[in-house]
């Protein structure tokens, strides 16, 4: 049966590999709510539908599909996302939500076949633009549905082009208008999610299953740098006020910051620069800018954090210009539920898969859920560590043993 299911999975993984592929690359671009977002959510719900789930959307766009065993019973509710970045790898995300519904097909099998009644009834979420590229912030399904973010907000998010979430959605006919579970009439057992690794220590250390036990910190600032637009040749040096410049300084400054601490202890970096008027002759008059900051330690992205509204004080002195923050997205250190990983453990044991704990660098939709429900959250390896880039890759093997781990904690959430 294994040689079966595994044939089944990688024949669907092959489909939808497809969606939003990028010609000529291994990748994809498939943002929320895009036209290749609404094509493989239909194809995706066709497939839940031909397995028995029956298929909801909620008023953010997260993607149900559930499978009731045990009528009135709570759920074991596994998943993670289906959007990607602009140019970025197949398999963040996508390979977790695959592996979801795979799991819970096998698992129901698996029962029926045992003549085991579990306790708990299944479902699968793809979740509404976890990546926060196209409509910022990111983890923006998970944060509604966790009520970390209020729906009527993120539904009125603007891209940049000044498309809201709502018409996005509505364009593609993926808003739903009730909630699936709480105020749905549905309740929640646990939650367990299945990512690529996005580093590369497992890879490096052989560990196929990885056992995420906790979250490094995040802090992301969106921040507007206002100048003076003028004449990039003839107004004097020092009658300019430059936003590029006073940009480009914070874009260093948050680099030189990884140097205030012992290696490991903070990552930064700029993804999105966006320069107004960006014309050759002109001194900008406005920046936009996000900077990331990531820290195993609570105390490091503090010390961080001050440090950076230093050198803000100081480039608005130096260059005369202003500096706002116009929003913020941050989530603790913090671990994830001890039981869950030692469940986790004991079924990669069970299956002889080499296993290890690892913290997550990178944010999830279980950095959302851990805090409502006991969660689960496991990583398989990551070629050379590349991710958010065309060249992701997981080999099919690691993918299908995290298939078949997922679906052993699954059954194990399942018993209850
Ligand atoms: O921000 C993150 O770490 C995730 O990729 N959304
Ligand atoms: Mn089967
Ligand atoms: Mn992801
Ligand atoms: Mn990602």
């Amino acid at each position: 049966m294994t040689q079966q299911h595994d044939d089944a999975f990688l024949a669907d993984w092959a489909v939808h590999s497809r969606f939003g592929a990028v010609p000529g690359t291994n990748g994809v671009d498939r943002q929320a709510a895009s036209a290749a977002d609404g094509e493989q959510r239909a194809w995706f719900a066709e497939l839940l539908e031909s397995h028995g789930f029956t298929v909801h959307r909620d008023r953010i766009g997260n993607q149900f599909g559930l499978l009731e065993l045990v009528p009135g019973a709570p759920y074991v509710l596994t998943g993670s996302h289906m959007d990607s970045q602009p140019t970025a790898g197949r398999f963040d995300g996508a390979y977790g939500v695959m592996a979801s519904a795979h799991a819970c097909i096998r698992a129901a099998e698996e029962l029926r076949a045992a003549g085991e009644t579990p306790r708990h009834n299944l479902a699968v979420v793809n979740w509404f633009n976890e990546e926060g590229s196209r409509f910022k912030p990111s983890m923006m399904g998970s944060n509604v549905f966790t009520g970390k973010s209020e729906l009527e907000e993120a539904l009125a998010t603007r891209d940049p082009r000044g498309v809201t979430v709502r018409e996005a959605l509505d364009a593609l006919g993926e808003r739903g208008d009730a909630d699936v579970f709480a105020a749905g009439g549905r309740e929640l057992a646990s939650y367990a999610e299945i990512h690529v690794q996005q580093g590369r220590s497992m890879e490096e250390e052989g560990v196929t299953i990885g056992l995420v036990n906790a979250t490094w910190a995040a802090h992301k600032f969106d921040f507007v740098v206002r100048g003076e637009q003028a004449h990039s040749g003839s107004t004097l040096m020092a009658d300019r006020r430059d936003a590029l410049l006073g940009a480009a300084r914070l874009v260093v400054a948050a680099r030189e910051l990884v140097d205030e601490f012992e290696p490991g202890q903070l990552h930064t970096a700029c993804g999105e620069l966006n320069v107004y008027p960006n014309s050759p002759v002109v001194v900008a008059s406005e920046v936009r800018l996000l900077l990331d900051l990531r820290s195993p330690s609570a105390e490091v992205i503090a010390a961080a954090h001050a440090s950076l509204m230093r050198t803000i004080e100081r480039v608005q002195r130096e260059d005369r210009v202003e500096i706002g923050i116009v929003a913020e997205h941050s989530w603790d250190q913090n671990p994830y539920a001890e039981a869950g990983v030692e469940l986790a453990r004991e079924v990669a044991e069970s299956l002889g898969l080499a296993h290890d704990r690892v913290m997550t660098v990178a944010g999830h939709d279980s950095t959302n859920m851990k805090d409502v429900v006991p969660t689960v959250m496991l990583f398989v390896p990551s070629v050379n560590g590349v991710s958010h880039n065309l060249d992701e890759h997981t080999r099919d093997e690691d993918l299908l043993a995290g298939v078949a781990h997922l679906t052993g904690v699954i059954r194990r959430l399942a018993a209850g």
